[in-house]
């Protein structure tokens, strides 16, 4: 393998830079500095306050990690430079032409997987620390990236094999009937495989708050009082409101912290069926903005009576974690027929404590759910998961064994754990994986 290179700190003007060299040769970036003599004997995890001499000179700190106990498990030099990045670039054509290549974005860390530093479980978990825009998020990933999903996919792995066992004895002695006790094995830890892998894709949800923050939309027809009511709870003039019906044509989303969670609200355009292209176009936006949020806001006019309009909102978000919230208490009301979670007027105030403690009510309780796991799952492992409690639920089933088929199922379901590891791969799998971090990680 080639030895590469990358800033592992912003290429910006900083205070330092940090280059990051890891491979075989990677100790013979000592030529350029003026301690080439510890070429072979260079201590490792020291820090070297030295000098580099390439075709730009500075004064650095150089640190080696000695293979295998570096991030990539290979020889890795790193070096602090001055933070300017001209300096870097000039360092940057030095390593070129020793040979040393530019790493691909992930790449470090790439290595460090297939070195068997880390699972793809824990390499994810290095990009979800780095991007995650929650607290509880950098908890979770820095769980994971110790190792919290791997061992728990060990321990199930270890259920699998338990049931494979008794069925693979039955198979090489056939002659002898399964006992009662065996096949009660077999369909009791069946049942426990279900449970421990529904309690890991139950976290689903709550990886996704953590990873995006949370996401609350609000729908409703045009001229109900949405943009309003982002701009009361943003306490700013962020939406234009008029009283002109389809005034917001696209979604505006703001950040704002309600209970202490960062929340991003949408506002979104009202839910006008027409022709109108532009109009349609928003309302398109509106329903795929449904699809992600965490809350949906459906905000009516009490002042009017109930529309078809309406209607159709409330039946898009049937099934959604929703609060109906009826609008314009200061104007008499005359919907009826509509049992509504809150009566507020954005215009007045009125309710609104009630309706902004409701929804930090089902933000602060997905919050809750986050710390009870010790292991959270993302879309990539999410899709695993199902197949194998699929096949687990089809095989819990059977009244009696099948041995040839459980064998073939079992056996199946262990090579999509392997999948979820990284126990076996394939370069498209990891391409897409790494692919998705930044430079230098
Ligand atoms: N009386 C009364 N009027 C309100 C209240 N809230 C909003 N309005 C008015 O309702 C009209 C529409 O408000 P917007 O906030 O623009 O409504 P919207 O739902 O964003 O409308 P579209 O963007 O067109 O879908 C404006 O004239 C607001 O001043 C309220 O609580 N009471
Ligand atoms: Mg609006």
């Amino acid at each position: 393998m080639q030895t590469i290179y990358a800033a592992i700190s912003p290429l910006v003007s900083s205070a330092v830079i940090v280059v990051r060299i890891s491979g075989s040769r990677a100790a013979e970036i000592l030529k350029n500095t003026n301690i080439r003599g510890l070429i072979d004997n260079i201590k490792p995890r020291y820090v070297y306050n030295c000098r580099y001499q390439g075709s730009v000179t500075d004064d650095v700190l150089l640190t080696y990690f000695k293979s295998p106990n570096s991030y990539t498990g290979e020889d890795v030099i790193e070096i602090s430079f001055h933070g300017n990045p001209l300096i870097v670039s000039s360092a940057f054509r030095d390593f070129e032409a020793m040979g040393f290549v530019t790493a691909e974005p992930g790449e470090f860390t790439k290595r460090a997987f297939l070195n068997g530093k880390m699972d793809l479980t824990q390499a994810e978990a290095v990009a979800e620390l780095i991007s995650s825009k929650t607290v509880q998020g950098i908890d979770y990933s820095y769980q994971q990236l110790k190792g919290s999903l791997r061992s728990e996919i060990e321990d199930i792995k270890d259920i699998f094999i338990a049931i494979l066992t008794v069925i693979e004895a039955h198979i090489d002695f056939p002659e002898e009937d399964i006992e009662d006790a065996h096949a009660e094995i077999v369909f009791d830890n069946l049942k426990l495989l279900h449970k421990r892998l529904t309690d890991i894709t139950g976290t689903y949800a709550s990886h996704k708050i953590m990873r995006d923050g949370f996401r609350i939309a609000i729908v409703g027809k045009p001229n109900t009082g949405k943009s309003s009511l982002m701009n009361y709870l943003l306490k700013e003039e962020r939406a234009i409101v008029s009283d002109v019906a389809g005034t917001t044509r696209d979604y505006i989303e703001s950040e704002f912290v309600l209970s202490g969670v960062p929340v991003s609200l949408v506002d979104t355009a009202g839910m006008r069926f027409t022709e109108d292209a532009v109009e349609q176009a928003g309302i398109d936006r509106t329903l795929s903005v449904l699809k992600d949020a965490d809350l949906v806001v459906v905000l009516l006019d009490g002042s009017q009576a109930i529309e078809d309009e309406d209607r159709r909102v409330l039946e898009a978000t049937d099934g959604l974690r929703r609060l109906i919230v009826m609008n314009k208490s200061d104007k008499d009301n005359v919907m009826d027929g509509i049992n509504a979670d809150c009566v507020v007027s954005v215009k007045s105030g009125n309710g609104m404590a009630d309706f902004i403690s409701r929804c930090g009510e089902v933000v602060t309780l997905s919050d809750a759910d986050r710390f009870n796991k010790a292991v959270m799952v993302n879309s990539r492992q999410l899709g695993f998961f199902n197949q194998i409690i699929e096949c687990v639920d089809r095989l819990s089933q059977y009244d009696s064994i099948d041995f040839d088929i459980f064998e073939y199922e079992l056996n199946s379901s262990l090579r999509l754990l392997s999948e979820i590891t990284g126990l076996s791969y394939t370069e498209d799998i990891l391409t897409n994986i790494f692919n998705n971090f930044c430079i230098g990680k």
